[in-house]
């Protein structure tokens, strides 16, 4: 989703600030600009669809200028026009914003009722208007933001270039992100540390409702009261090196091949394997107390969500709901004492996400949040963070997080089991195993790509097609049609196997592909049955199973993926292998844009 660079240099910043666009780049966005303050008048760069476009913009026309903003939009309220891009600017201020100003209608009518006119049809349009308007009346920009910020509802991340002023930017967080980075004779503001990564590791994250003068000697930073603050500096740990693809053709197919060292690197944290105990990064962290759980979540974190509920409620008797996050907060949930809340997010800023954990705060609940990036607001605002470690996910459909948020669920799931008084020791010693088989495993089941790819030319004509799955199977399914929809556009859907007879079978005839993923186990049976109600209908089945679930039923299907037989505590992780591959198989012969597939951003940050 969008992304704010912004720089007070000691020399020109439009190259270094189209850098800084590009590591934002894998999160999704539709337009970009870059504003500067150059001999007392602010000039902007726009261009509507990728980057490229603004770099060729700018070549044509360069931005000279040591102090700067610039943005990646996804668009939000108006078009993906050059003229809905931001920066968006008057004659006094450049502002670039991510989020949504909900309150900006009457905000807008207030202004033009003033006889401002402006040229966009954003919600972000007026903030640059009413700082505009402070300032044109002699106010200082600090002192001008401080006036505007209160009247702003909804959420944003703020970078504002006054042009009277080219030696500072003033910044503002309340939802989204913003850092801080500390350079040499240089400040800056950046979306997050990859942003920066060019430029410092310095990095201080502002908190909610901060906002921040950056000068080239650094930063005044302002509570929400108004009061100075001092934001802790970190060293962020990301390097300067824009992530590479490798030897892949895109970062999608090297993040699910990245899945068996990842999920290995994240089940360190979690399972002590001399010991064969699981373990949490915060051993000490009481869950005895734990008398139900809410999980939320949105998207691929939502079906991790949901297999992890049946893993709680198996090993450790415990209630689960499972909401969508967006959902949440809307339905007047009941949240009694001793309730933990499990907030999933690959970013750890989604806003639905967020918005659900701090209402469940608010109500008492502990926290705790499965994330992959540890500096993220969520993890800042958790009891107890459960980072996956899965590092940068770049792919807009997500792959790799998704198998690491289940290691790190099926290890919590045996923490709460412990900690209950639900698990033998004989018992949480298998789990371990089992954990542990799951790196090989994930190489067994990678070792199916080609053949994957050749059946993906049956998928690939489909108009609209199903998956089928019982038990944690169910939730793949889930996933399997999301892969599918995201990246190839193909339409998906799926369903518990057996809800098939209740409705969605009138689908069925010879141009929809079934995909039933269904190893063999106390469930294959059921879901063969399924699976042979479609058969008997004309469906053409592709069975994902292990060699024994082949032989038994995948003698009259279209086509058969032959997974390793392994344990069914890792069989999601297993099985989400061939649905990622037949995924993004599909989506390659289509020709579609598999890691920036149109109208997906990859960190979600508005509600
Ligand atoms: N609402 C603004 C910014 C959108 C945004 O934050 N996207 O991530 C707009 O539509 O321009």
């Amino acid at each position: 989703m969008c992304g704010i660079v912004g720089i007070v240099g000691a020399t020109p910043v439009a190259d270094r600030l189209l850098d800084g666009l590009k590591r934002l780049e894998y999160r999704g966005y539709d337009s970009a600009g870059i504003a500067t303050a150059v001999d007392g008048r602010i000039e902007r760069r726009r261009a509507s669809g990728k980057l490229i476009h603004l770099a060729e913009v700018l070549q044509g026309d360069p931005l000279p200028g040591s102090t700067g903003i610039a943005h990646t939009r996804w668009a939000t309220h108006g078009g993906p026009t050059t003229n809905n891009a931001h920066p968006h600017a008057t004659g006094e201020v450049a502002l670039v914003h991510n989020g949504i100003i909900e309150n900006f209608k009457p905000l807008r009518d207030e202004l033009t009722a003033r006889g401002r006119t402006l040229e966009s049809e954003t919600d972000t349009e007026v903030v640059a208007h009413l700082v505009s308007e402070k300032v044109e009346a002699g106010m200082a920009p600090a002192d001008a933001v401080r006036e505007v910020l209160p009247r702003l509802h909804g959420a944003f991340a703020l970078a504002i270039l006054f042009r009277q002023h080219p030696d500072l930017l003033v910044g503002a967080r309340l939802g989204s992100p913003l850092v801080v980075g500390y350079g040499d004779g240089e400040t800056y503001l950046g979306s997050d540390a990859l942003a920066l990564a060019a430029l410092t590791q310095r990095i201080a994250y502002l908190e909610e409702g901060d906002w921040v003068v950056i000068t080239r000697e650094g930063a005044q930073i302002f509570d929400r009261e108004n009061n100075p603050v001092e934001r802790p500096v970190t060293i962020s740990g990301v390097t300067g090196e824009l992530v590479s693809k490798g030897n892949h053709r895109h970062y999608m197919l090297k993040e699910i091949y990245e899945q068996p060292i990842v999920v290995a690197q994240t089940l360190r944290s979690y399972l002590q394997r001399m010991e064969e105990r699981v373990t949490l990064p915060i051993p000490d962290f009481d869950l005895s107390a734990i008398r139900r759980v809410t999980i939320v979540a949105c998207g691929t974190s939502f079906y991790a969500g949901m297999v992890a509920k049946y893993w709680f409620e198996q090993f450790a008797r415990v209630p689960v709901d499972l909401d969508v996050a967006s959902e949440f907060r809307y339905r007047a949930p009941v949240m009694e004492e001793g309730g933990l809340m499990i907030v999933i997010s690959q970013s750890g800023e989604t806003a639905d996400t967020l918005a659900a954990l701090r209402h469940a705060k608010s109500e008492g609940q502990k926290i705790a949040a499965v994330v992959n990036v540890p500096t993220s607001t969520m993890a800042r605002e958790a009891d107890l963070l459960l980072p996956t470690h899965a590092g940068p996910e770049i792919g807009v459909a997500s792959t790799k997080a998704f198998t690491c948020q289940l290691a790190v669920l099926a290890a919590l799931a045996a923490n709460l089991a412990r900690a209950k008084g639900r698990l033998t020791p004989a018992d949480e010693k298998s789990i371990v195993r089992h954990l542990a088989e799951a790196p090989a495993a994930l190489n067994g089941a990678l070792a199916y790509d080609e053949s994957i790819e050749a059946m993906a030319h049956s998928v690939a004509a489909a108009r609209d097609v199903l998956y089928l799955g019982r038990g944690t199977d169910y939730p793949l399914a889930l996933e399997g049609a999301l892969k599918l929809k995201e990246i190839s556009y193909i339409h998906a859907e799926g369903y518990a196997a057996g809800e098939m007879k209740h409705g969605p079978i009138a689908l069925i005839d010879d141009a929809v592909p079934v995909i039933v993923i269904a190893p063999s186990g106390p469930l294959f049976d059921k879901t063969v049955s399924n699976m042979q109600e479609v058969q008997a209908r004309g469906g053409r089945v592709i069975l994902i199973s292990d060699y024994d679930g082949v032989q038994a039923a995948g003698e009259n299907c279209l086509a058969t993926i032959t997974m390793p037989k392994v344990h069914p505590l890792i069989a999601p992780l297993v099985y989400a292998v061939p649905v990622q591959l037949l995924a993004y198989h599909v989506a390659v012969a289509k020709g579609t844009d598999v890691d920036q597939p149109r109208n997906l951003a990859k960190s979600v940050t508005v509600e």
